[in-house]
């Protein structure tokens, strides 16, 4: 039998006002070829399906449509939710896909036992359990009898993580011995490397589970909330398999991958990475305004979709000219052919004006109209004369369209 897990999908993602679907679309037409070409028997996809809670119809359209898909390939599917989802949104289609064998654990179940998903081989027997633990809420974690036992409620909360994991093992134990058993989950494991789109879990990621907590009869976990593929504490049987595309600029150098599981004589082979193709590429530029002006001259990036370009600027002293050169490049780019930039930042490192350094001994700026402090700034900043009579020009009619509006 063959197992793929994957996780944070987050579809309806959007970065910078820019959505990150073209990509996610190459992503599943060649997740359908990996499915179809390893025949893989069961797929795991552990939580954040959308990004939204209340995701738009688009998204919702996307999903289904995969879906569909995916049952033409006859495998076996468990979808369990991720902080991001709506327990009820995806709860809602479950009994018709559960004829269709998507199993879908949107929220933890009052009856645990109900997490248990019985995966039979070709001949029906029983070959593994999968404990399919969505992300656990507050409300599915803390009763009355955990929270009397502590003082601080993270440790209610983690105390609350370890018995749900504690209590499926047991079940199994009791129920299927000598089967294996995989553990689904989406938390924020103990010593994980973090990147900017992982929304925070319980309160401020404070509660974070040390992977202890899982039972060694679990011979794998599937884990989903971490964008960043990696193993938890050098064991390479707790995974986060990663989201599929980079979902923030700083999983700009992160090789997205899937984790490819085979079982064998009641036994999971060491855990295989199968590495996502890049399909459009994030790229960060930093330096001064002439150094990245030149890099992005040069820059050719070459993927199936155009790259998203986040650039920062780092000068000594404030200028007007760099901010509105800055403005030129963002525009110049726009709509250029291989990449667009997505975010610009500018970063003076010298205080912005010394304002001392613009008056001389007794005079103040109250005593000064405006026009002639925007002279002296401009002195102060040795704008040449070219772009002094055009930025004076812009000045006075700022000016009077304020004092209009002040009328
Ligand atoms: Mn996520």
């Amino acid at each position: 039998m063959k197992i793929l897990h994957t996780a944070d999908w987050h579809i309806g993602k959007v970065l910078h006002k820019h959505l990150l679907r073209d990509e996610l679309l190459l992503f599943f037409d060649w997740l359908l070829d990996l499915l179809e070409k390893e025949q893989i028997d069961l797929l795991l996809v552990s939580g954040d399906i959308f990004d939204l809670s209340n995701p738009a119809v688009k998204d919702r359209q996307i999903y289904y449509q995969f879906l569909a898909k995916l049952i033409q390939l006859n495998i076996q599917i468990i979808i369990t939710g991720g902080n991001h989802d709506a327990v009820g949104l995806l709860n809602a289609p479950q009994s018709i896909l559960q004829e269709l064998n998507i199993t879908v654990i949107g929220g933890a179940k009052k009856i645990i036992e109900e997490e248990l998903i019985a995966i039979k081989n070709k001949k029906g027997d029983i070959e593994l359990i999968v404990a399919a633990v969505p992300f656990l809420r507050d409300k599915d974690l803390r009763s009355i009898d955990i929270d009397a036992q502590f003082n601080n409620r993270t440790e209610a909360i983690r105390e609350g993580i370890k018995t749900h994991y504690a209590t499926l093992a047991d079940i199994c134990e009791l129920n299927y011995p000598k089967i294996p058993t995989i553990a689904m989950g989406h938390l924020f494991a103990k010593g994980a490397e973090t990147s900017e789109s992982e929304r925070d879990i319980h309160i401020g990621n404070a509660a974070s589970v040390d992977s202890s907590i899982f039972p060694d009869t679990y011979d794998y976990v599937a884990l989903g909330h971490i964008h960043r593929p990696q193993i938890i504490n050098k064991n390479n049987f707790i995974r986060y398999s990663g989201s599929p595309i980079a979902l923030s600029f700083s999983e700009k150098k992160d090789n997205k991958s899937l984790i490819l599981l085979t079982l064998e004589n009641n036994k999971i082979s060491t855990p295989q990475v199968i590495p996502i193709p890049k399909f459009r590429s994030l790229t960060k530029f930093t330096g001064s305004l002439k150094k990245v002006k030149d890099d992005l001259s040069k820059f050719k990036p070459d993927f199936p979709l155009k790259s998203f370009v986040e650039i920062e600027i780092n000068e000594s002293t404030f200028s007007a000219v760099t901010l509105a050169s800055v403005d030129d490049l963002v525009t110049q780019y726009g709509e250029g052919e291989s990449f667009t930039i997505l975010k610009a930042r500018t970063n003076f490192t010298e205080k912005a004006i010394d304002t001392a350094a613009l008056f001389s001994e007794g005079e103040h700026i109250e005593d000064l109209k405006a026009i002639d402090v925007f002279n002296k700034m401009m002195e102060h900043q040795s704008v040449d004369e070219e772009h002094q009579s055009m930025l004076k020009q812009a000045f006075v009619e700022i000016m009077e369209s304020v004092t209009q509006s002040e009328d």
